[in-house]
C-alpha cells in the first residue's frame, strides 16, 4: 500500500448509494471501509460483486462492525482508520417508516451525524465529510424549483432528523473549521433501490404480474410529483463535491418532476401491459388497456400522515461548481428498472419450472 492511497469511510455501504458510492471510489483506486450493521441474515448482498476475503492480498475493501447510535464505535473507527474522506450516507431513510420508529430515526439519521462530526473533532484527524442530505428538508412546498437557497419546512421525523444533521453539519464547519459539506439529492433510483421505494415497488410489481407471481400492485398516493434521477451518477456527485478546496453545500437533481402515477404507467407499457385509470383519489384504478385486468389500486395504508406534493430541483450551482449534470431522464430511468427487474424475475421462475427451490431474494 502507497502512502498516497486515499482512505474513505462509508457509512451506510450496504445501502444503494454505499455500494455504488464503495464501486465508484475502488475503481478510482481508494482503500475503502465500511461500517455494516450486524444482521441475524446477510445485509451484503449489493457488495457481493465487490466483496473481498479479509485474507486475500491487497486488499482494498474493508467491513466493520458498527452503528451509528454507537459513538465510541465510532470513535474508534476513526481513529483506527484515519480516513481522508467520510462519507455519511446511513440513515433509517424510509420517510413512512419513520412515522412508526420516529425516536431510532432521530437516533441514526440525525444524532448519528453528530456522532461522527464529534469523533473528528476529538480525534482531530485531518479529513473531509459528506452528509446525505435530501430534498424531503423542502417538505411543505415553498418555492419552485428547490435550490440551496429555498428556506426548509419538513414533514416527517425522518425529515426533521436530516434538518438537524444538516445544521449540525453547518455548525461543525463554521465552529471548528472542518471540510463539511452538505449534498441535497432529490431522490435517486436504480435496480439497487430498496423494495418499498415507490420506484422500485412498482418496476418490481410490473416484473412479477408479467410473471404470474402477484396479481395487483397496491399504491398510496399517485399525485406526488419527484425529481428522479439515476443513483450512480449521484454518487459520482458526491465524490466530486468531496474534491472541491471549500466545503459548501449543494442541490444534486434532474430538473425534472413527475408523477407516481406517470412512472407507474411507464412502467407498465414498458412490460407491454398498457394502463388506463379511471375514478378519483382513493377509488382510482388502473386497468390493462387491452384487457381490462385490474392492475393498481390505491390502498391508503400507503398515505403519509403529512406528504411531500411537489419535489423539483435545481441543480445549477453544482453545474457551475464543479461540472455535475444529471445525465438519465426519468422515463430511461424507468426502463433500466423495469428491464433488471423483468430479467430477475424471469431467472426465478426458469430456476422454479426447473425444480430449483429458490426463494425471490436469492436472485435479486
Ligand atoms: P438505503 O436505505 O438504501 O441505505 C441506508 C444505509 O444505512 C444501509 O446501509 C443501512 O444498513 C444503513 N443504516 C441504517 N441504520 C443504520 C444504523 N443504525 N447504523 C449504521 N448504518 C445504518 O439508503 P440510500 O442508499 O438510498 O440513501 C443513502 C443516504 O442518502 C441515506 O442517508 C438517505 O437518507 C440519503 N438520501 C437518499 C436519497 C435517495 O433518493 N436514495 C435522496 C436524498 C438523501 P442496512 O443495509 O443494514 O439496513
Ligand atoms: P420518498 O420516497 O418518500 O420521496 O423518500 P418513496 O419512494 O418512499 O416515496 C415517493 C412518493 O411516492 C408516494 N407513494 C408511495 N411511496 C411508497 N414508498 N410506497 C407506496 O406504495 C407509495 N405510493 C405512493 C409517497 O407518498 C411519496 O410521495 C426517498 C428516500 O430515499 C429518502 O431517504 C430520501 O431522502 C428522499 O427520497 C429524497
Amino acid at each position: 500500500m502507497t502512502k498516497t492511497t486515499k482512505k474513505a469511510l462509508i457509512t451506510g455501504i450496504t445501502g444503494q448509494d454505499g455500494s455504488y458510492l464503495a464501486e465508484l471510489l475502488l475503481e478510482k483506486g481508494y482503500e475503502v471501509h465500511g461500517i455494516v450493521r450486524r444482521s441475524s441474515s446477510f445485509n451484503t448482498q449489493r457488495l457481493e460483486h465487490i466483496y473481498q476475503d479479509p485474507h486475500t492480498r491487497d486488499q482494498r475493501l474493508f467491513l466493520h462492525y458498527g452503528d451509528l447510535s454507537d459513538a465510541s464505535n465510532l470513535s474508534r473507527l476513526m481513529e483506527t482508520i484515519e480516513p481522508d474522506e467520510i462519507y455519511n450516507l446511513g440513515a433509517q431513510s424510509h420517510v413512512q417508516v419513520s412515522f412508526e420508529v420516529p425516536d431510532y430515526t432521530a437516533q441514526v439519521s440525525g444524532l448519528g451525524t453528530l456522532r461522527l462530526l464529534d469523533a473528528i473533532k476529538e480525534t482531530g484527524i485531518d479529513t473531509k465529510f459528506y452528509q446525505a442530505s435530501t430534498s424531503e428538508l423542502y417538505g411543505l412546498v415553498q418555492e419552485v424549483p428547490q435550490s440551496e437557497t429555498t428556506p426548509f419546512y419538513p414533514r416527517s421525523p425522518y425529515a426533521v432528523a436530516k434538518l438537524y444533521a444538516y445544521w449540525i453539519t453547518v455548525n461543525y464547519r463554521e465552529a471548528y473549521g472542518i471540510h463539511a459539506s452538505n449534498g441535497t439529492l432529490f431522490n435517486h433510483e436504480s435496480p439497487r433501490r430498496g423494495k418499498t421505494f415507490v420506484t422500485r415497488k412498482i418496476t418490481r410489481a410490473v416484473a412479477r404480474i408479467k410473471h404470474g407471481l402477484q396479481e395487483r400492485l397496491y399504491l398510496g398516493n399517485l399525485d406526488a410529483k419527484r425529481d428522479w434521477g439515476y443513483a450512480p451518477e449521484y454518487v459520482m456527485g458526491m465524490w466530486m463535491m468531496m474534491q472541491q478546496d471549500k466545503p459548501d453545500d449543494y442541490v444534486l437533481a434532474t430538473g425534472e418532476t413527475t408523477t407516481v402515477r406517470d412512472f407507474a404507467q411507464w412502467a407498465f407499457e414498458r412490460a407491454d401491459m398498457p394502463i388506463r385509470w379511471e375514478g378519483e383519489g382513493v377509488d382510482e384504478k388502473g386497468y390493462h388497456a387491452e384487457t381490462g385486468k385490474l392492475l393498481v389500486e390505491v390502498d391508503p395504508a400507503y398515505f403519509r400522515p403529512t406528504e411531500v406534493d411537489l419535489l423539483l430541483g435545481d441543480p445549477s450551482k453544482a453545474k457551475k461548481a464543479f461540472g455535475w449534470e444529471a445525465k438519465t431522464p426519468v422515463q430511461e430511468l424507468c426502463n433500466i428498472m423495469v428491464d433488471h427487474d423483468l430479467g430477475m424475475v424471469e431467472r426465478l421462475v426458469t430456476l422454479r419450472e426447473a425444480g430449483y427451490d429458490v426463494i425471490e431474494q436469492g436472485v435479486d
